[in-house]
């Protein structure tokens, strides 16, 4: 008998982590660039939540760092390591495939009339240097979920259509297994930033996955949201099985996007956080919802995986304690820190791709363990840069070494085969 449960699959913060400054719209990346990078930290600190998820008792796992720098994608661009202009060089060195919320848009089995999960690679089309994420993506999906008879891998959504996979969208199910309702959040102007998902790519993936339209809800992000900095639906609001918990400006409708769940799934709970209480700009300063709302194992009720930067801002960690003390159906708040990541705008809900799957079905290579986690902990360790700086990224020896502490970390995992 298959037994779907939610698996988070985190992103293994690379060793080329650094601040170049490179996403317009993502303010914490505009502010921090030129910072010192520390990439090991960083990774630890990602390891250090995929343990306490595991000690929750969730399943969890993992996918690679794709190798940077990314030398072909230069070549294709007529360019050098050496030759290349710094943005380029930049770009092919950055490690933001460590936000697996980007990887991938995701309809598990019960959603899909074939009964398979479907997996659509995002194409990250809008920024330069998450363009050339997806073929490395790709080769992971395909070896992470290569079960045929329970998965559907996809190719990315073609240009001129901007997809950016589950920071986008997400579902709504009375338990993971049963069939959902998903929500595609697609931007249409961002003031003066890009709306980086295409309401035609969000159509796309939601036809290529099979799904009737009477389970799917199309809503405009809020404009003013994209402008304040939520450059992803992931920074203003989150759902886990019948809970979602949102902004009140998240959405450019909000109260017809309510509608629409509500006719579609009545029992469905939708938690606003209005304006009031707390701004847009503290939420996308703190990134509370950014969080990861899990359902506890043994009828414990959901709680909130959250970034210390939402506890240490007074006016959201009074709201949130005020949240959880109350009857709703959140019940716990659980600070990690991932400082390293935040920094460029990615929280704990960034950094993982939830899949409904039975891990039996799944690469177990992919799959975490306690004793996993201690081995890549140590490859980290011994090989992760401990500071890179944006002007070290012209110096040979930093292709080396974060060249070297991938291909170990591929080794320890049994995934050499994804080095190319
Ligand atoms: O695409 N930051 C990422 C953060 C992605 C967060 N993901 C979700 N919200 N799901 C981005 O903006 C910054 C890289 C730099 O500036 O060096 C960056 O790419």
């Amino acid at each position: 008998m298959s037994k779907l449960v939610e698996i988070n699959f985190d992103g293994i913060i690379g060793p080329s982590h650094n601040y170049a400054g490179l996403s317009v719209g993502n303010i914490a990346s505009s502010t921090n660039a030129g910072e010192t990078a520390y990439p090991r930290e960083a990774a630890l600190q990602g390891i250090a939540k995929m343990r306490h998820n595991l000690g929750l008792g969730l399943a969890q796992g993992f996918f690679m760092p794709l190798g940077r720098p990314n030398i072909g994608w230069l070549e294709s661009l007529g360019t050098t390591i050496d030759g290349s202009e710094p943005h380029l060089r930049a770009a092919s060195f950055s490690a933001s495939s460590m936000w697996a919320a980007n990887a991938a848009t995701v309809s598990p089995a019960p959603d899909a009339p074939d009964g398979k999960c479907h997996l659509t690679v995002a194409n990250l089309q809008t920024m330069p240097h998450r363009s050339h994420e997806w073929p490395g993506t790709l080769a992971q999906l395909q070896m992470a979920f290569a079960n045929r008879e329970y998965f559907a891998v996809h190719a990315p959504v073609p240009s001129p259509f901007g997809d950016e996979g589950a920071a986008n969208h997400m579902r709504l199910c009375s338990t993971h297994d049963a069939a959902g309702v998903e929500i595609f959040v697609y931007g249409k102007s961002g003031g003066p930033f890009p709306a980086r998902q295409h309401i035609e790519a969000s159509k796309a993936v939601a036809r290529i996955h099979g799904l009737g339209l009477d389970r799917v809800i199309f809503a405009q992000q809020a404009e003013i949201a994209i402008a304040a900095g939520a450059f992803h639906n992931d920074v203003v609001a989150v759902a886990n099985e019948r809970v979602l918990f949102t902004h009140e400006q998240a959405f450019e409708q909000p109260e017809a996007v309510y509608d629409a769940i509500r006719k579609r799934m009545p029992d469905a709970e939708i938690v606003i956080v209005p304006a009031s209480n707390i701004g847009l700009e503290d939420a996308i300063k703190s990134y509370l919802f950014n969080a990861q709302l899990v359902t506890l194992p043994g009828g414990d009720g959901m709680a909130l995986i959250l970034p210390t930067e939402a506890r240490d801002n007074d006016a959201v960690w009074n709201y949130l304690t005020e949240l959880v003390a109350g009857n709703g159906p959140i019940r716990q708040l659980c600070p990690v820190d991932v400082r390293q990541s935040m920094a460029n705008g990615g929280g704990p809900a960034c950094l993982r791709l939830r899949v409904v799957a039975d891990p039996a079905t799944v690469d177990r290579r992919f799959m975490a363990t306690p004793e996993k986690l201690d081995q890549i902990a140590a490859v980290v360790e011994k090989n992760w840069p401990e500071a890179i700086s944006p002007d070290q990224l012209s110096d040979p020896a930093l292709v080396t070494t974060v060249t070297t502490a991938r291909t170990r970390l591929l080794e320890i995992c049994g995934l050499s085969a994804l080095d190319d």
